[in-house]
């Protein structure tokens, strides 16, 4: 049994990857994947969603139409081996008290955390969303969310973002155990949509079987 945490910034979208990998459960298409295998969901609980009338114009996010207050919640069960696993999504407007609870409650229960960074944003505010993280774990998985966002040079922009990323949680003396490039929705004018996808899954199937 593992208890997994995505925790991350507001709108790198933790809630949106949750989602997906909730869409390859009940689709059977986690079978499918790399190191796929019959998982069946348990319970989900995306109740503390709330949505903003008009966008969220406060924080500047006039396109998002939810945000998260109380964590969200995906229990499932690998078929052949019976184990049940646990992931959480809190939101990330850590500047919302009962929302900065609910991530503080669930980096104290997750046993793994997957730190979520957006390729649309600068990394260094991203970084301040951990600051105030106080329970970690010695070692940590690293979502880079919204790959279809970043233009140009991908794989040395990548380079670049890991090599920062590293540098940030060395200091914290927090290691990286794996990097996973993500897509956490269903991008219609993304040519490589399928395979980011198919990585949310391999990545939460990876650390939940591996622990
Ligand atoms: N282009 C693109 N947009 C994404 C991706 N993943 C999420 N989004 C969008 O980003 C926005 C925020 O997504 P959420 O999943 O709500 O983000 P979050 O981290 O859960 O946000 P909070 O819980 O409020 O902190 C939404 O508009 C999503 O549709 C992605 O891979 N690519
Ligand atoms: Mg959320």
């Amino acid at each position: 049994m593992t208890n997994v945490g995505l925790l991350g910034d507001v709108s790198v979208g933790k809630t949106s990857i949750l989602r997906l990998f909730v869409r390859y459960l009940n689709k059977g298409d986690i079978e499918n994947v790399e190191g796929g295998r019959k998982c069946t969901v348990v319970k989900t609980d995306f109740s503390g969603e709330a949505t903003i009338p008009g966008g969220d114009k406060e924080n500047k996010l006039n396109e998002k139409e939810t945000k998260t207050i109380h964590p969200n919640r995906l229990v499932f069960r690998e078929d052949d081996t019976n184990k049940a696993h646990t992931i959480f999504a809190p939101g990330g407007d850590r500047k919302r008290a009962v929302v900065k609870m609910g991530i503080i409650t669930i980096s104290r229960i997750a046993t793994q955390v997957i730190a979520v960074f957006s390729c649309d944003r600068e990394l260094d505010e991203q970084f301040e969303f951990f600051n105030d993280v106080r329970f970690f774990p010695d070692k940590i998985y690293v979502a880079i969310n919204k790959i279809d966002l970043l233009e140009g040079d991908r794989d040395g922009k990548l380079d670049e973002m890991q090599e920062k990323i590293n540098k940030f949680f060395e200091k914290r003396k927090i290691g990286i155990n794996e990097y996973f490039y993500t897509c956490g929705e269903t991008i219609d004018n993304f040519e490589e949509v399928e395979k980011f996808n198919n990585h949310v899954a391999e990545m939460i199937l990876k650390i939940t079987t591996t622990h």
